[in-house]
């Protein structure tokens, strides 16, 4: 299957390279800008690439405007109410029990070793993949040289990224031209990018690679891993609804930061939320998402944070935390008499998952 699979795309690839060698003119591909120069010259010098090596792989690469325009309108760039239902519907809450039942012994695996709940695992790639349904339609390479070499707002970073990219394509023995992604470069069904696939994919097959596109234990494995890299805490929960007053909601915000205030503090400014009671000393914060009619107002825990590690949108690491409640919930149904974990979360914000699901105030 994988052998297919990657046929297909190195078809695709050579169909693509065709296309660029009779359409792309030096005009066109990067070769003689001074970014790329510059680029080609530091991979020589400091990771001993061959300068006609790389010639020969970035003539094919051109220049994307619908890279940068996607770039310009990320969907993080919408109010809550318009954001959530992106990800909150239901096929894609069935999708992810289906998920959770095919890999069931892994994530049970990788739990055990890291900590991290399946609902969280199977929230990140729902959200990112739909599973594996749609992972992008950019060749890596054009993406990220696109935005290294032609976006200057983000030059730095992405032309960092190339490099990753092209370090990773020797170290795990893939043809850079091969993989696709989405248009910031992400790859596989959990959308690593290349300094994070270097940095924190792990081969959990222990099959001598780390394939985040075809091997689910690679996938599963590297998503708990990325969060234990990033400070997740086994047992403690994520967020839970919570109600202010005037001076509590002076304290919520909206923007990604670690919970500066305690639940005593927030309690005391008057803070009430959801579910068992939580430690006066555990680190707190109050986010602050806008609805239809105003703002709801949610209790963030460190693993919120954690999750905003994945994605700096607060948007986003919400959208991940209800989207695992309620695939959690789903799965509880038709699991009668099953304990599920309960790391990451809490019952009460469980039970509130019809209000999730209801439509908008
Ligand atoms: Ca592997």
């Amino acid at each position: 299957m994988r052998l297919l699979q990657t046929l297909i795309l190195l078809a695709t690839a050579l169909t693509t390279a065709v296309a660029f060698s009779t359409t792309a003119t030096a005009a066109e591909n990067y070769l003689q800008r001074d970014e790329y120069k510059a680029f080609s010259a530091k991979m020589v010098s400091e990771h001993g690439f061959k300068p006609a090596a790389l010639n020969k792989l970035f003539a094919g690469v051109v220049p994307q405007q619908k890279i940068i325009d996607a770039m310009t309108r990320p969907a993080e760039g919408l109010p809550w109410y318009k954001y959530r239902p992106i990800f909150m519907k239901q096929p894609r809450i069935d999708g992810g029990v289906k998920f959770w039942k095919k890999h069931e012994a892994l994530l049970n695996a990788v739990e055990a070793k890291y900590g991290v709940p399946p609902e969280i695992i199977v929230g990140i790639i729902g959200v990112e993949t739909r599973y594996g349904g749609f992972i992008g339609k950019h060749r890596v390479i054009d993406a990220i040289a696109t935005l290294g070499f032609d976006y200057p707002k983000r030059s730095a970073f992405f032309t960092s990224e190339l490099e990753h990219f092209l370090l990773l394509a020797n170290e795990e023995g893939f043809d850079p031209t091969v993989p696709v992604g989405s248009y910031a470069g992400a790859m596989g069904l959990p959308q690593f990018i290349s300094s994070s696939y270097r940095n924190y994919a792990v081969d959990f097959n222990g099959n001598g690679k780390r394939d985040l596109y075809n091997e689910h234990a690679d996938i599963i494995g590297s998503v708990a891993n990325y969060f234990v890299k990033h400070g997740w805490e086994t047992g403690q929960p994520v967020a839970r609804p919570a109600r202010v007053s005037a001076k509590a909601a002076k304290l919520a915000h909206d923007d990604d930061r670690l919970p500066p205030h305690t639940i005593q503090k927030l309690a005391t400014a008057g803070t009430t939320y959801d579910g068992d009671k939580l430690p006066n000393d555990l680190p707190a914060d109050l986010l602050r998402l806008e609805i239809k009619d105003g703002f709801e107002h949610w209790l963030l825990l460190k693993n919120f944070y954690v999750i905003t590690r994945y994605n700096h949108s607060p948007l986003y690491a919400m959208a991940v935390f209800q989207l695992a409640e309620a695939i959690k919930s789903e799965r509880a149904k038709t699991q009668p008499g099953q304990i599920t974990s309960a790391a990451g979360s809490n019952p009460a914000s469980a039970l509130k998952l019809s209000r999730y699901r209801s439509p908008r105030r």
